[in-house]
């Protein structure tokens, strides 16, 4: 191996993150994700947005279906304040750096590291051997997607903390070995309420789009109808609201629903609590259901307008794959440089 020659290298602020279009979006999704990428993008920062659809295949997805919900994800984006001028918004398999960057990173990683994800470990289930190689290798592919445009910041929820550990350890692994200041070290950005959503029916599980019972999560989709179903069918105690925050640290369901009503509202959890100490669920509820059915009720509304016309958001994933593309080849290029690949001219 070469020595370590550290060129002095700043890395400018850009935001990276990504939602797999595995099923529809959640209010978890939402709440974690999306409504805090578009506050990112106002406070007039570089942000890259992506729907992961090389990610969405780690687990089997039915192509046809694949498509819609690669679009509903691009709509759900749109529909939550993502302006496809200020922020770059595409699909990831258009940009095929990410696949190129992630086999080398599947060459940097190690596969302990790789077993250790919990996620691999919730998703694998007690039949690991037989899961997808590409469900193993998820994190590699991750820290491809960030680190192809040398992303220093990526907005997450907690539920991806340890994956972006993982970006993090990568990046240092590839510059130590190859004796170079070439990939910042990324720093995850996990900040306000309602970073992990929970489970309607189980609050000791993160609400997900993947999750085989419907009930169990809120969807962009959904109408006010079945918003206000969910929510009064939700798992709750018998006890009435706390008088503090500390009351709900052993009442995972009902913490779940103060951190959305948090979340929604823009209020801490400890004025919410203040707000309704006391009170029980019955009157909590439909408090609830009003406020998430004011703030996704538009954004449900302009996703169906959007989805009336897959052509145009193809047409703006194309024009972001493009301008993507223009940052992430010459950082590949690099890449295959430093790594001793020949590169001859065609
Ligand atoms: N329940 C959640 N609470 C807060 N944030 C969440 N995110 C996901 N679920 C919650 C955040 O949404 C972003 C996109 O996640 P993803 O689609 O790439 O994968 P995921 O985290 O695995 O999301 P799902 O909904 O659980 O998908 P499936 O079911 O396919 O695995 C991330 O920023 C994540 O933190």
């Amino acid at each position: 191996m070469s020595e370590p020659v550290q060129t002095p290298q700043t890395f400018s602020t850009r935001i990276f993150s990504g939602i797999q279009p595995s099923g529809g979006m959640t209010l978890g999704n939402y709440l974690g994700a999306l409504k805090r990428f578009s506050e990112l993008q106002d406070r007039g920062v570089e942000t890259i947005y992506c729907v992961v659809d090389l990610h969405a295949i780690t687990v089997w997805q039915d192509p046809s279906k694949l498509r819609h919900q690669t679009r509903e994800i691009a709509a759900a984006f749109l529909a939550s304040g993502i302006d496809p001028k200020r922020s770059i918004l595409f699909n990831q398999s258009q940009v095929t750096v990410h696949a190129e960057l992630a086999w080398i990173f599947n060459c940097v990683a190690r596969i302990g590291w790789m077993y250790r994800m919990t996620q691999f470990k919730d998703k694998a289930g007690k039949n690991a051997e037989n899961s997808s190689l590409g469900l193993l290798a998820y994190p590699s592919l991750m820290a491809a997607d960030i680190l192809a445009y040398k992303a220093t910041h990526v907005p997450v929820g907690e539920d991806q903390k340890q994956h972006l550990e993982l970006t993090r350890d990568i990046a240092i692994k590839f510059n130590h070995d190859y004796g170079v200041n070439f990939f910042p070290v990324t720093e995850p950005l996990i900040e306000g309420a309602a970073t992990r959503v929970m489970s309607l029916r189980d609050g000791s599980k993160k609400m997900s789009k993947s999750d085989p019972s419907d009930q169990s999560r809120i969807n962009l989709t959904d109408d006010a109808d079945t918003i206000a179903a969910k929510i009064r069918k939700a798992r709750t105690d018998p006890e009435p609201l706390p008088e503090t925050a500390e009351g709900l640290a052993t009442r995972p369901e009902a913490k779940n629903l103060v951190n959305i009503y948090a979340a929604l509202s823009g209020q801490s959890l400890e004025s919410v609590v203040a707000e309704f100490a006391g009170a029980q669920f019955g009157s909590f509820k439909p408090r609830l259901v009003d406020l998430a059915v004011e703030k996704l009720g538009p954004i449900t509304a302009e996703m169906s307008r959007l989805m009336a016309d897959p052509a145009e958001i193809d047409r703006i994933l194309g024009n972001g794959a493009a301008r993507a593309e223009a940052i992430a080849r010459p950082h590949m290029d690099e890449v295959y440089d430093l790594v001793g690949m020949i590169r001859a001219r065609r």
